[in-house]
This record gives structure tokens, sequence and C-alpha cells, in this order.
């Protein structure tokens, strides 16, 4: 591949900007709406594609991003893409060996243990050189995508990222990570430096090549309590987007951000000040409560239960139409409140699609 081809340079005129209106609380025809995992497991194409080939290789190969970030577009008109990749590249940046084991999931097989462990990790990660595959992967994305819908670029937040690392995967308790935040604050909060020093760079490195909005997965909040939150979470988060901001506009440029922290109703009004245009919600929060206990001041994400999408076709219309009266049509991004799961009906992802646009361009004629 003649990486020259793709160079972050005369992208297509975007011809969908509702998504991005919506981001920054203007009016809409309809809400726009797309899925967390969008790109994945439920469809038969992605099965196909990614049949035999390792998971992580995958996501260095722009080519293989950028195919599978098109899928779902070419079935449902989603109003956003997300780039196909992993939270999980930024611990390999660091130098941390991750790998996807089938049945498992990402699995680290040297996670750290003690303290001492981060003077194994890079001191200063090169993203360009480290993580350039993503942003070829974005720049290819965004030319192929010919216009039709703004690209998402995402990361973990350092929170997130530093329990997978110490965890060495999946948990359900956290304990190994939570351990170090009660036993070790001062080398979690230098791991969660170190975190957030790659993230900005990351994510600036996504805007220069053709991220069009990028969210924050903070997809382990619910293990902290508010009060680990407030400090292990929610200032590192803020310092993201402060950071990226900032440096965003020395070059005149602004670039929504969404934050999703899964479970994390204790931090929804904290996360509303927090510099982000977006907060995403996941479904255990009621649309007109997340309404009010944001004041107005943030556009807001979310949040049907993915599980919804188990029940019939009309009953996920009534649903849907339920969850856009909640949240209204203004400042609103319809999405799951989690990814999809692999054993979903492609056939009922595009019903909730349909049920969005067609009743938020009811409810906008009221
Ligand atoms: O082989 C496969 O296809 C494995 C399944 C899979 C997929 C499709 C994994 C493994 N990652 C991905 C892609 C991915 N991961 C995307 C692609 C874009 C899209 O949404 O369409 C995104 C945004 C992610 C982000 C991600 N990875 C998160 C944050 C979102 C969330 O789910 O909370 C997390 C926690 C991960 C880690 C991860 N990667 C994969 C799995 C199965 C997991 C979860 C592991 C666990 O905690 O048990």
């Amino acid at each position: 591949e003649n990486d020259d081809l793709i160079l972050p340079k005369d992208f297509p005129k975007l011809k969908n900007d509702t998504f991005l209106r919506a981001c920054q609380g203007q009016e809409t025809n309809h809400v726009p709406v797309w899925c967390m995992r969008q790109a994945g497991r439920y469809l038969p194409e992605f099965r196909e594609f990614r049949a035999g080939k390792d998971f992580f290789e995958t996501c260095r190969s722009p080519a293989a991003c950028c195919e599978l970030t098109l899928q779902p577009l070419r079935r449902f008109p989603f109003d956003a893409a997300i780039i196909f990749s992993d939270i999980l590249v930024i611990p390999q940046a660091m130098g941390m060996d991750v790998q996807m084991v089938a049945g498992k999931g990402p699995t680290f097989p040297e996670p750290l243990k003690e303290p001492e462990d981060l003077l194994l990790l890079q001191p200063k990660v090169d993203v360009n050189k480290e993580l350039g595959y993503v942003f070829k992967a974005i720049t290819l994305t965004r030319h192929k995508l010919d216009g039709k819908v703004p690209l998402i670029g995402f990361t973990g937040a350092p929170w997130t990222l530093m329990a997978y690392m110490i965890e060495g995967g999946g948990s359900t308790t956290h304990s190994k990570a939570k351990r170090w935040l009660y036993r070790h604050p001062e080398a979690s909060h230098k791991l969660l430096k170190m975190l957030t020093d790659v993230i900005v760079e990351y994510l600036l490195g996504q805007v220069a090549a053709g991220a069009q909005a990028l969210q924050v997965f903070e997809s382990h909040a619910g293990c902290l309590g508010p009060v680990e939150f407030q400090e292990f979470s929610l200032p590192y988060l803020r310092d993201i987007a402060r950071k990226v901001k900032d440096q965003l506009k020395e070059s005149g440029q602004d670039v929504p951000m969404i934050v999703f922290a899964k479970d994390g109703h204790y931090g929804l009004e904290d996360l509303s000040q927090s510099h982000y245009e977006v907060v995403g919600l996941d479904w255990t929060i009621d649309p007109r409560s997340a309404r009010e206990r944001t004041g107005g001041k943030v556009s807001l994400q979310g949040n049907m239960d993915p599980c919804a999408l188990y029940a019939p076709k009309e009953r996920i219309s009534e649903i849907v139409k339920k969850m856009l009266e909640g949240f209204g049509t203004r400042g609103y991004i319809a999405n799951l409140g989690h990814g999809l799961y692999p054993d979903m009906d492609p056939e009922n992802v595009g019903a909730f699609v349909e049920a969005v646009h067609t009743h938020s361009r009811h409810l906008n004629l009221k």
C-alpha cells in the first residue's frame, strides 16, 4: 500500500452533519443515531472478514480497519462512523504485550503487579511511531467515507486502561486494580498521569489524521464509588478534554468530545461540567432525570438497553419513542447504553435506527 495516497488533506465534503450539530446542541431535522460496537460480530460480513485473522493484526491494517468501519454503514443509515480499533492499543504502545484470546477476550500475559513494574513502561511514547497505524486507518477511512457521515475517533480513559493493565484482562470485581488505588495511591496517580499524557497526544493525532469527533470510554467507572471516581477518574477525564481542546484551539479547530463513563451515575453532574460537549449514558439512567441533572449544559448520548434489541420490532419502536420523548430531540444523539452483542439480529439494529429517524422527525414537526 502506498501511504502517500492517504494523506490527511482534501477530504470529501461532509454531506450529513446531523451528528456534529447535535453534539453542539444545534437544531437538526432528525435525531442522529449510531451504535457502540456497530462494527462488530453481530454482522455476518464482519465475522467473515475477521475469520482466521489475529485481532490486533487487524487493528494494525489500515485497509482492514477501513473496511470494518464501513460495513455497518452499507447496511444502515447511521449518522456517524466509529473507527475500528481497540482501547488496548495504548497499553501496547507503552510496551505491554496484549493478545486477543478466543473465548476469553483481551489478555495481558504479564500484567503490572507492583509499583516497580511502572519502570517497565515506555516513559515517553512517540504516538506517531507506535500508533501511526491508527492515524493511517482514520485518514483512509475519512477519504473512503466520501463525506457520507462524520468519523469518530476514540480512546480508553486512564482508569479503564489502568484496570486492564493490572487485571491482565476483563474482570468483574477489578479487585487487583482497586487494590492499587487503596494500597498504592501515589503509584496509581503516576500511572494515570502517564496514560493521560499518551491519550492526549493520541487524540490530537487522531484529529490531525481526520477524526471529526472523539469519544473517551471510561468503561469501568462503575466499579469505583463516588469518592474514588472523584480522585482517580474525573480529574484525568477533565485534563484530557482541557488539554486536547486547548491544543486544538491554537490551530483554530473545534472537535466535539464525548465522555462515556459506564455505570457512573454518581458522576453525572461533574461529567456535565468537564469540558465535554456530550455525555454518554448507560441504560440505568432515566432520560428525564439525566437531563435535569446535567442542566441542559451538554448534549446527551444513549441510552437504550442493548438487550431491548432482542424485542420484536414493534416493541423496539415503542421503546425508542419513549426514549426520544424523555430526552427531547435537541442536543441528543441516540445510541445504546453499551455495545451491541454478537448474537443480536442486524434486522433489529435496522429497526432501531429507523425508529429513531422516524419518531424524531414526527416529534420535530409537533
Ligand atoms: O474478534 C473480535 O471481533 C473481538 C471483539 C472486539 C471488537 C469488535 C473487541 C475485543 N474489540 C472490538 C472493537 C472495538 N473495541 C471498537 C470498535 C468500533 C465499534 O464500536 O464499532 C471499540 C470502540 C472498542 C472499544 C473497547 N474495547 C472498549 C470500550 C467500550 C466498551 O465496550 O466498554 C473496551 C472495554 C474494550 C476492550 C475489549 N476489546 C474486546 C473485548 C471483548 C473487550 C472487553 C473485554 C472485557 O472487559 O471483558
